[in-house]
């Protein structure tokens, strides 16, 4: 049986932080698909599209990541998916109360499918969609924390 992993997110806009954990599950399963969902108490700076454009641009040398959408609940895109399995990160203590609630809560709606967690990469602890946007509003260099194709496309948003 092939193994299939969705890992959802804002992705807005994909971080290396991110990349790290789609690269590292790459490895584990045999396919991953990378899932753009809005998430509500954020308002998102790039449009849905924008955010897949995004990630299949820096996901492109990874054969068995797949990039997709949807607008519903998470349970019920793996389901669809036939995926037993939902892959997040976890950065620090402070990730670990929301995640412990959304994890809940997708087990009660199917208890067929797991949640698996990986730690960030420490090199990216610090690292978050939020902080990338304000620091690039602010014009700050963000080379390090984001892919080139990530770097111009905020550019733009902020016309720098
Ligand atoms: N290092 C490692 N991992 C990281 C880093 C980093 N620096 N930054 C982010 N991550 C991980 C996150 O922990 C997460 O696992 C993943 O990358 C994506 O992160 P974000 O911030 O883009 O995604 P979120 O947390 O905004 O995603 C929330 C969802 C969109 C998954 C959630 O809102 C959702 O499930 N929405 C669909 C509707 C639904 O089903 N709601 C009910 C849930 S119970």
């Amino acid at each position: 049986m092939s193994r299939l992993a969705i890992c959802p997110g804002s992705f807005d806009p994909v971080t290396y932080g991110h990349l790290d954990i789609i690269q590292r599950g790459a490895k584990i399963f045999d396919q991953v698909i990378v899932a753009v969902f809005n998430n509500q108490s954020k308002a998102p700076l790039f449009t849905v599209e924008e955010r897949m454009e995004l990630l299949r641009e820096t996901t492109k040398d990874l054969p068995n990541v797949t990039v997709d959408s949807s607008a519903g609940l998470l349970i019920d895109y793996a389901r669809e998916q036939n995926a037993r399995a939902i892959l997040r990160g976890l950065r620090a203590v402070s990730d670990f109360e929301y995640e412990l609630q959304i994890t809940s809560m997708n087990r009660k709606l199917d208890e067929n499918i797991e949640t698996f967690f990986m730690m960030t990469n420490n090199q990216y602890s610090f690292l978050s969609s939020s902080i990338v946007k304000e620091v690039a509003k602010y014009k700050a260099d963000v080379s390090d924390i984001v892919p080139k194709a990530v770097e111009k496309a905020l550019m733009e948003k902020f016309r720098l």
